[in-house]
């Protein structure tokens, strides 16, 4: 079987680049680099002194892990030099980054969060990185602000996730569908394996840490319950699968469907409010799943119709399966 490289499939299929300036293929690259960097200590994570939490707590109020912190340095270092970025935003930085004066600019946007579900890597589970690129809307002789980055989850000119595995995969869109990479360690080099994923529009699976049924609003608990019961398309109860490590659950559903749930819940006095960041987690994979006949609402609004006001803002997520995610919405809009 003739095999596509990762950067063959870029050229031939990326719609954002028309005049095929090399840019956006560039920052793949350099995106790819770092990865493969990340997965290669990930291979050996038992064997170095990496495992284990930095003893910092992040700007999420959530302990660092070694593993967060060296791949957040990783791809860091990697894309300020790629010289087609202006601004850098991680889910470990409280802040969005400048690219340094030293280095080339460019008129990109980068945001990732460098290792989702790194509470799972002390016991070998798989984890991944999301990204997502925009492209920076101010004039280019302006310093890049704030309101560059906050943009709403349609403007995504591309996004994709690293998931570092029994195998290490990449999965990326570009607006021009969703497909499937794995790394042939061999060689070093990501081979085309899954083109055009696209996810079956009704699932069999439900994917929610349920441990937190207390703490969700009648709604909630009805949409779960719709899961559970007969009273669904398939007329008995779903699977469940909660792995606890997004990036792994969301490629699930993305293969064989399914709907992947993070609610917002009364946990904390107050307003309710979700886990997980709209920007580096819940815009990109959302824009995964519709370029692959998918949907992801946040119970009322389409994701990638919400307009972030914070860099960390978080948002509740249902993302997956068409019809299940119409399903909750339903219900949503029935309950509240
Ligand atoms: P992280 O980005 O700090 O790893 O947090 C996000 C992770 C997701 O990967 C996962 O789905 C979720 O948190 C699990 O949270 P919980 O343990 O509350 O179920
Ligand atoms: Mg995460």
């Amino acid at each position: 079987m003739r095999q596509v490289t990762v950067t063959e499939h870029l050229l031939l299929h990326q719609t954002e680049t028309p005049d095929a300036s090399g840019k956006f293929t560039a920052l793949f690259y350099d995106l790819i680099l770092a990865a493969k960097t990340i997965s290669k200590t990930m291979n050996k994570a038992g064997l170095l002194d990496i495992l284990g939490a930095t003893g910092e707590i992040n700007v999420q109020g959530e302990q660092v892990q070694k593993l967060d912190a060296y791949a957040n340095r990783v791809l860091i270092h990697r894309m300020e030099r790629t010289g087609v970025l202006c601004a850098i935003a991680s889910e470990e930085n409280a802040d969005f980054i400048r690219i340094p004066q030293q280095f080339k600019q460019g008129e990109y946007i980068l945001i990732f969060d460098p290792l989702d579900g790194s509470s799972n890597v002390d016991v070998n589970v798989n984890v991944g990185t999301i990204f997502s690129i925009l492209r920076r809307k101010s004039p280019t002789n302006n310093d890049v602000t704030l309101a560059d980055i906050l943009q709403s989850g349609v403007e995504q000119v591309a996004a994709g996730y690293f998931l570092y595995g029994p195998s290490t995969m990449l999965v990326y869109s570009t607006g021009d569908g969703v497909h499937g990479f794995t790394l042939d360690p061999s060689v070093g080099e990501f081979l085309l394996s899954h083109p055009n994923l696209r996810i079956p529009e009704q699932g069999k699976v439900y994917s929610v840490n349920e441990g937190y049924y207390k703490y969700w609003d009648d709604a909630t608990r009805e949409a779960i319950e719709y899961f559970k019961g007969d009273n669904n398309p398939l007329g008995k109860p779903y699977s469940a699968r909660y792995i606890g490590s997004l990036v792994a659950d969301f490629h699930r559903g993305l293969l064989n469907g399914g709907i992947y749930m993070y609610p917002a819940d009364y946990r904390t006095p107050g307003k309710p409010k979700g886990k997980l960041r709209y920007l580096c987690e819940a815009s990109p994979l959302a824009y995964l799943a519709e370029q692959a006949g998918g949907a992801a609402t946040d119970g009322t609004t389409r994701i990638l119709d919400l307009q972030p006001e914070e860099l960390h803002e978080r948002v509740p997520l249902f993302i997956g399966s068409k019809n299940d995610v119409e399903a909750v919405a339903t219900i949503y809009k029935k309950k509240r």
